[in-house]
Parts: C-alpha cells; structure tokens; sequence
C-alpha cells in the first residue's frame, strides 16, 4: 500500500498491456499498468497514490472515449433532436468513483488496484474536484448531465473551461481567506482537447449597412474558442455524453514579431493576453467596470462559440433529405438557458440567422424563439441580471441593435394587443432608460424571447407567475412552467453512501431504485421492522464515524457519533439564515452553562456543522464564517458541556465534502426566510440519505414535506404570503423580540466569543427597516418557532425507534426528487426530444 516497494513489485509483476474493454480484474491490472507506464505524465518507476490514480483515470478513460464515439455516431446517424444545455457552471466535482459506477465496473477496479498493492478508496481520493461552478446552480447543472445520459438522451452540455474554479477556503484567526484553486495544475485527465473544434468570437468593432441595406459586424477584437470535451458516461447504459468547455485562445498571427523583437513583450501578445483573461477564473468580481466587461466577454463567448457548433452540426446532420431549410432548426434543436447567463444566445442567434444566413427578422425570430427556453433560479433583485447599456453598446454593437429591436417590437405588441397593460410597460419592457443608469433587463429579454419560462419548485414558479414574471402571463399564460428540481440518485446515494444503498437494495431485493427511484416508496413497509432497523442504524453509525474521522482530520475537533449530527452546508448568505442556525446554538450553550449537571444528563447531545463559502465581497457573510468559528473555539474547548454541544466549522465545503457529510447526517437546516429559496437541492440529497429536515416552507421544502409526511419534517417560521406583512409591522416599530433572542445576541456582544466586534452584523438584525438592516431576512421574527422546532427534534432523538422510522420515511419518500424524474419532465413538456438508445458497441474503425 502507499507506493512501497511491495507496490512496485506487484505492479512489475503484471503485464503491461491495453485492452479498453478488459471484464477481469488481472487485464484491468495491466491495462492500469500500461498507463502507469506509457502514458507520460510522470516517471514509470513511482507508483505511489497519486501515479495509481493518473493510470486508473487513463485506463477508465479509454473504455468511456470508446462508448463516446459511438454515442456520437448514433446521435450522428439517427438526427433525432437534441438538447443543448447552456450554463456558465458545473459543479462536477470527482469523475473516477462516478465514472466507474456508471460503468458498473467497481468491484473488478477495486480488485485490479489490490493486485497493484492499492485501495480504491485511497486512490480516487487523490483526484481534484472540478468546482467550475459556485453552488446550486452549478451543481444542478452536473446532476442533469448525468440524468440527460442515463436516460440516453440526445443532450449535451455547453460551458467554459475555467483556469481556477471557485476558490479554496482557508480558515484563519481573521476568518475566510480564498485560495485560488488550481484544479488543472498536474492536468485532467477526463478532458479530451479537439483541435479540429475552433470558432472565432468576435468583440468591439462596428456596424456597417452595405447599398442593399443588410447590416455587418465588422472589425475589433477576434478570439478563437477551442473545444474541451469531458465524456458524461450514463449509468448501465452505452450511452456518453459530452459536456463541451470552451477554451479562449488567440491565433499565431495575432503575435506581433517585430514588437516582441523590440522588447513591447505586452502589447506584442496583447490579444493572447486578452484570451488567457477569458478563461482565467469563474465569475470574477463584477463591481468594477473592467470586471463588468469581463464577465460580459465569458457570457458572450460561451453563447457564440457554442450556437457555431450547434448550426454547423445542423448543416452536417442532413438526415439524408438533402440540405435544410432553417425552418426546420426548431425541429433538431432544443436550447436551454440555465438562468440568464447565457442570454446574449438570443441576439447572437438572430444575428447569425439573419446577417450570415439571410433570414429576415420574421423568419430569424420565429425559430429563434421556437428554439429557446429559459429556467429561472432566483427571485433575489441583486442577482436579477443587469448590463450596462454604454457597455453592452461598446463590446457588442450589432447585438445591442437587435435588442432595441426586439424591445420596440415587443412594447408595440403590448400596445396593439394589450392596452391595459401600457402602464406596467415601463419595467416589462427589456431596455431601462433610467438616466442615471441605462440598462439592459436580462430576464425580461428572456421571458420576451423564449418560448418557456420555468421555475424550480413549485412555489417557486408560483411566485414568478404572481409577483415577478406576473404581468407577461395574461400576454403568454402557456408560457410559465414548473419544473422542480432534482438530484441524480447515483452520486448522491448509490457512491455516496454504498452501506446504506446496499441495505435499500437488499431490502427492495432489486438495485432497479436506482434509475426508478419511486421505487423507494416500498421502504415504507418496513418502517416498523426491527431487522430493518437495525441494519439501517448501524449503516448510518458506519456514515456517522467516517464523517467525524473527518472532521477530525480536517479540523483538529473531535466529535461523538453518539451525539445528534446536525449540519447546515450551502453558500453563506443572509436568506439562507445561518445566522438563525449559529443563534440557537449560542442559546443552548448558554442554557446548558447555566444547568446542573443532572440537568445535562437529560438534554441531548449535538454536533452542530456548519460549512459554507462566503462571496470575497460580500462582508457580513464573511462575519458569519468568523462568528461560528469563534463560537466553536469556545464551546468545544469548554469541559463542563462540550459532551453535551459541539460547534463545528467544515472548511472549504465542496461537492467531495458534501458526499463524506450527507451520508453521515441526521438533521439539516434548511431555514431560508419563506419565498427567497428557489429550490434548494441539497435538502433533496439529506432527505433521500435519510436525514431529517428541520426547515421553513420554502423552495423545494415544501414538496419534500409533503412527499415524506408532515409528521417527518421540522417545520417552523413565517410562510411567504406572511413576509410582505411582517416586514411593514417591522417598519412600524410593531415587533416585539423574543426574549431569547434578545439573550443570544447579548451573549455575543458581552464577549463571550471573543473580542471581534459582531455589532454590526448584529445590528443588522435589529432597527426598523432597510435591506440589510431592520432584519429583512426576519431573524428575530422566526427565532422562537425556530427554538421550539429544535426542542422538538430534540424529544424526537431520545426515541431511538421514532427516530430511525422517521429517518427510513424520509429515504422512502425522496423518489421525486430524482433529476431523471426533472430530465424527463424537461425532455417531454419543453424540449421536446425522445431517447436515442446507442445499441451493440462496434469496434473502433477508421473509414478512409
Ligand atoms: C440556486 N441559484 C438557487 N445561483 O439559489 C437555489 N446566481 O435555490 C436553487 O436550488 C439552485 O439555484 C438550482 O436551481 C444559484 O446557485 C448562482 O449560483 C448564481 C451565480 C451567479 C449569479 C447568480
């Protein structure tokens, strides 16, 4: 093990030889050994972790390029119509564990690595996660992928190949510290680079009208995108699908010789300097100008690079009828708009239909529209996209024309067809001609141009059809859908947790829940089963010691499994009240330093985790990472309760965290003021690994409620038609806090944490009104019913019997929450698209 020499000689022992598709462990042993050996990323003679994983990853790799090309010759030769997924993230985090799961090849990879004197387990972990993205968004983007291929669709996904992903925490005595994260710095071995895949995208430059009136983007600033593509094997299935990263490079004539040879080193490789920027990081920060247009130069360049590929595969694929008319387009392809990122796909695809194809405008826009579709995740105003118009003008002159274009014909219709609505046209309409800051509305240009606009859970799309899409419905009531979100049930319960997923399948006597995950609902037969039980709790102890294995390791912190392990991960921010979550526990530990310690016999033990990033800018989430830090290194290291209460920060929470923390969970907080949440999806993955939820109703929590049963779910807090009315009694000096509240927040500013000084965070939960301050995210408010909620789960822990009923219940119920469940829904209500199976695997051949 670990690369000793008896690795070395195991290793030496077994030939070297590549065979893609090898069945028995021994061929997978050489072929693993021939990567080690031929391919030469490092010296044949170290075999360490490390050296096991670049070989395993090779040797994977072949068997999925070999199922990819297939995939994409029955895609090639059948035409049917394809989804283009557009997202400016993906949060995929590790490829291995995944790759070989869906493969179904774990136990002969886990063998063939014994025979090479290694563990599997040890091996995958040296793999870097890919965090191409910042939290749910991202992340529901990768679980889709992963359904799209399971369920053979005809599907793939676009987005950029960033240099650094999101950045590395690191916690220090200040707080937050960001790391960037160089997730390409050996390499990766799960991209393959397509040289023979590059598209110019232009930026700047003019319009030019020629005598017959057509208008031209001429000039300014040309980047090439070259293709990365990354296989997404489905689970038991031949079918691979692609998800498609752009890189942005510049073109060897764009090197100006003579410069460099005069020593202007930076204007010689200005434009290669201007590529690299592209593609330097995932969102960097947009407050200033140059970050403004940054970030407007990613957006453009995934929609442009992307639509090229997606039209030159139209003209490829004739489908044997000769050549194609444009109208046909809507019937081949189906595009996806993951939020509204990607939506300068709407002009750039009217300009490429009328200024390179010909169309005119009527034409360009009914396919335009019959081809785009539009997913909206948030109701936040702040994340509501908003582009400058000045900028938008400079980089993207002829797109800018086309959304004026768009506007008036759009206010026109409105007019014509619908005067009752002229006097909300002013914020319906896409251009804000605010003087002081002219604007464009992305999500009005999306819901204006798309031919579906959908939410992520159904409260969620309630409230966009009422409050904030509400005016465009009696223009377009077919228009609105719902589709809630959902989580692929082979990361997130099937690798995550084998115990348990071993148990569900021993117990169901079929592993079939796994692509039919309401088959889930036969559990429930065996909610009072003593057997059952018992083999269900010892599976969850196993998940409970690995975590707190962990935890230790990765914090120094020793923690009970005995206790109850209660965790909130997820982006630090205010409407997501982490704040609520790290005031309880200032609360219990205050209660419990006051009690005797008879008193404390009785109460029960918790482990509180907390794990999360905070946006660099974004100071009072940075305070709130500060604040349970320093709450933790009080009450951990205080003997009288630290048996009874554990206040753990999890550092730098990602993809690979949240599958070494789900599984060992048995509450989460899932507390978001009522109607801010959009969905939520890790509440689906805690739920579906049997963890109970204490939350409010909002997003996703409420159909989980409902699914799993009102008796099983933690529910407290205002609901969301309450929020606009207990903000007004707040601004009218009309809320009265609860006592409670009050101590916890004193607790805190008598110093009880440490002298840093949390009054203005604390503060924000206090004064009268304001967002931000005057507690907009209604702290105080919930605060009581948040308490009596937790004094409730904490009666439901001592029966050790409820408990576990509880837990198998909320397992047996996340059968919704499948993302295959969501992909077909999306496939048949608004793509539009059918399953195009790959049959028999044919050797690989070259036609000359
Ligand atoms: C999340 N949104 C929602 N946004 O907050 C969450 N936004 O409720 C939902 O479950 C999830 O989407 C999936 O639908 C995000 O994650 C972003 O990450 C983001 C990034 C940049 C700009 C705006």
């Amino acid at each position: 093990k670990n690369g000793s020499n008896a690795t070395a000689t195991a290793k030496s022992s077994i030939p070297a030889v590549s065979h893609p598709l090898a069945e028995e462990s021994s061929e997978i042993a050489s072929n693993i050994n021939f990567h080690a050996q031929y391919t030469p990323h490092f010296s044949p003679f170290k075999f360490e972790p490390e050296q096991a994983y670049y070989a395993t990853a090779g040797s994977v790799r072949d068997r999925l390029i070999q199922q990819w090309n297939e995939t994409y010759r029955h895609f090639h030769e059948v035409d049917p119509k394809q989804t283009y997924y557009l997202s400016m993230e993906y949060l995929q985090g590790r490829a291995l564990t995944n790759a070989i799961g869906n493969l179904n090849i774990q136990d002969a990879y886990a063998d063939a690595l014994n025979k090479l004197g290694h563990e599997l387990e040890e091996v995958v972990e040296q793999e870097k996660d890919a965090a191409l993205g910042n939290g749910g968004l991202g992340r529901l983007a990768a679980c889709f992928l992963d359904s799209m291929a399971t369920l053979n669709l005809p599907a793939w996904g676009y987005g950029l190949r960033y240099r650094y992903g999101l950045f590395k925490q690191r916690i220090t005595k200040a707080g937050q510290e960001e790391i960037a994260e160089d997730w390409l710095e050996k390499f990766s071995p799960w991209e393959v680079v397509r040289h023979d895949v590059v598209f110019p995208v232009q930026f700047f430059g003019r319009v030019e009208v020629d005598p017959s009136g057509s208008r031209k983007w001429v000039g300014g600033e040309v980047l090439q995108a070259l293709a990365y593509d990354v296989p997404i094997p489905g689970y038991k299935t031949k079918n691979t699908i692609s998800l498609r990263l752009w890189e942005a490079k510049a073109c060897a004539e764009d090197i100006s010789l003579s410069q460099f040879n005069d020593g202007q080193y930076e204007s010689a490789a200005q434009l290669h300097s201007s590529a690299q920027q592209i593609c330097a990081v995932l969102y960097p920060g947009d407050a200033t100008e140059n970050g403004k247009l940054l970030r407007l130069k990613q957006q453009f360049f995934l929609c442009s690079a992307s639509l090229q590929d997606i039209i030159s595969r139209f003209k490829e694929r004739k489908g044997g009828k000769g050549l194609r008319q444009w109208s046909e387009f809507p019937s081949k392809v189906a595009v996806q708009l993951n939020d509204t990122h990607p939506t300068l796909t709407i002009p750039e695809l009217m300009r490429l239909l009328m200024d390179d194809e010909g169309l005119g405008w009527d034409d360009a826009w009914d396919v335009m529209t019959r081809t785009i579709a539009y997913t909206n995740h948030t109701v936040l105003p702040e994340a509501l996209e908003k582009w400058s118009q000045a900028v938008m003008w400079k980089l993207l002159p002829r797109h800018m024309e086309i959304i004026e274009e768009i506007d008036k014909r759009f206010i026109a219709l409105i007019q014509s067809t619908q005067p009752n609505l002229e006097s909300k046209l002013s914020s319906m309409c896409i251009l804000d001609h605010n003087p002081q800051k002219p604007v464009v509305r992305m999500a009005n240009l999306c819901v204006v141009s798309s031919h579906t606009v959908n939410g992520v859970a159904q409260l969620h799309s309630d409230i966009l059809k009422s409050e904030l899409f509400a005016d465009y419905v009696s223009v377009w009531p077919n228009k609105f859908q719902n589709k809630t979100n959902g989580i692929t049930p082979r990361r997130w319960l099937r690798f995550c947790s084998p115990e348990l997923s071993h148990i569900v399948t021993k117990w169901l006597k079929t592993d079939q829940w796994v692509t039919n995950l309401d088959l889930l609902t036969n559990l429930r037969q065996f909610a009072d089963n003593a057997d059952f039980h018992t083999e269900w709790e010892s599976a969850k102890m196993a998940n409970k010691q690995r975590l707190a294995q962990y935890i230790l390791r990765v914090t120094g912190v020793s923690i009970d499994p005995n206790s109850l392990f209660d965790i909130q991960v997820k982006r630090i921010h205010e409407y997501k009240r982490q704040l609520l979550n790290i005031l309880g526990a200032v609360y219990r530990y205050k209660r419990l330093k006051e009690m005797s310690p008879e008193e404390r016999k009785n109460t029960t033990s918790r482990t509180i985790m907390i794990g999360g990033k905070a946006f660099a800018t974004y100071t009072n989430a940075k305070r709130i990472v500060k604040l349970v830090n320093d709450v933790g290194a009080v009450v951990n290291n205080d003997p009288e309760v630290n048996t009874y209460l554990k206040v753990v920060f999890v550092p730098n929470y990602n993809v690979s965290v949240a599958e070494i923390l789900i599984p060992g969970s048995e509450l989460s907080q899932h507390i978001s003021t009522a109607g801010m949440e959009a969905s939520g999806t890790s509440n689906m993955k805690f739920a579906l690994n049997g963890c109970l939820i204490i939350g409010t109703l909002d997003g996703a929590n409420v159909e989980i409620r409902e699914e799993i049963g009102e008796e099983n779910f933690f529910l407290f807090g205002a609901t969301a038609d309450e929020v606009p009315h207990l903000r007004k009694e707040r601004e009218n000096g009309l809320f009265m806090p609860d006592p409670r509240f009050e101590e916890a927040k004193q607790f805190i500013r008598s110093g009880a944490f440490g002298n840093y000084d949390y009054n203005p965070l604390l503060e924000s939960l206090e004064g009268n009104s304001g967002y931000g301050r005057g507690d907009y995210f209604l702290v105080g408010h919930d605060f009581p019913t948040y308490m009596d909620a937790q004094a409730r789960v904490d009666e439901a822990y001592k029966d050790r019997k409820r408990w576990i009923k509880m837990s198998i219940l909320s397992t047996s119920g996340s059968g919704k929450f499948s993302s295959d469940r969501t992909i077909s829904q999306y496939a048949k209500e608004i793509w539009n698209i059918e399953e195009c199976c790959v049959p028999q695997l044919r050797y690989p051949t070259v036609t000359p």
